[in-house]
């Protein structure tokens, strides 16, 4: 199913870091196939352009955003939630890209996590002091299943801690093309992203782009 992808792509090498249990770094994983990513993403972007929503404490974020499959995350001054239904539009999200879900499928099955099947995607886009407090990522129905997330663009400071609010993050640097799988306890640890740095990318500019792939329902 994800042959497609990847045929004829033998120089996937990517180095395989395991940052807590479950939590495995893929880095240059998604390399291989950018340009099939940024196609795809500016065509999802077409039909649902980045948009920075606001927290239902009535703050608006300095990541903007937008989501692909069956589902999206929204947040508005009625709370978080995932919806099937762009506020923007009153249209279905753009479907999920092939190139997107076989990339995703790929990254979990080299975490160990076999049949992903993510529905929704969530694109976060950084610019230049754009950041993202820390939270755990717990709106999900399916904690079983895996988040994978891909880093384009400029590199940023991940934050990653623990089960609790309290443990001391420890920080990694995310680059174009890493990849990293989030599982088994780690699904619900705390994590964050530093004010993202100035600085100029060869294919995105000013920007880092995040797609998040989770199994929402
Ligand atoms: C670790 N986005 O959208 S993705 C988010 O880079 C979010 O845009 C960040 O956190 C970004 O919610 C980080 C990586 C990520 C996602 C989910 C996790 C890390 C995680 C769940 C548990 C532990
Ligand atoms: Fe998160």
């Amino acid at each position: 199913m994800t042959a497609d992808l990847f045929e004829g792509v033998t120089d996937i090498g990517p180095s395989c870091e395991m940052m807590a249990e479950g939590a495995i770094l893929l880095r240059g994983f998604a390399k291989p196939v950018e340009d099939a990513l940024l196609a795809a993403l500016r065509e999802i972007v077409a039909q649902a352009p980045f948009r920075r929503m606001f927290t239902p404490g009535g703050h608006q974020m300095s990541v903007a955003m937008t989501n692909c499959g069956n589902l999206g995350w929204v947040t508005d001054r009625s709370g978080y939630r995932y919806d099937g239904i762009d506020p923007e539009s009153g249209k279905a999200w753009p479907a999920m890209p092939a190139p997107f879900r076989e990339l995703a499928q790929r990254a979990a099955e080299e975490g160990g996590f076999h049949g992903y099947s993510p529905d929704a995607c969530l694109i976060n886009r950084y610019e230049p002091g754009a950041k993202m407090s820390l939270h755990q990522d717990k709106d999900e129905k399916d904690f079983a299943a895996p988040i994978v997330s891909v880093s384009l663009g400029l590199p940023a400071v991940f934050m990653f801690g623990g089960a609790k609010r309290s443990d001391k993050p420890k920080r990694y640097r995310m680059e174009h093309g890493d990849v990293v799988v989030w599982g088994g306890p780690s699904r619900l640890f705390f994590h964050g992203v530093a004010p993202l740095a100035d600085g100029e990318h060869a294919v995105l500019g000013r920007r880092r782009i995040n797609l998040t792939f989770r199994r929402a329902r």
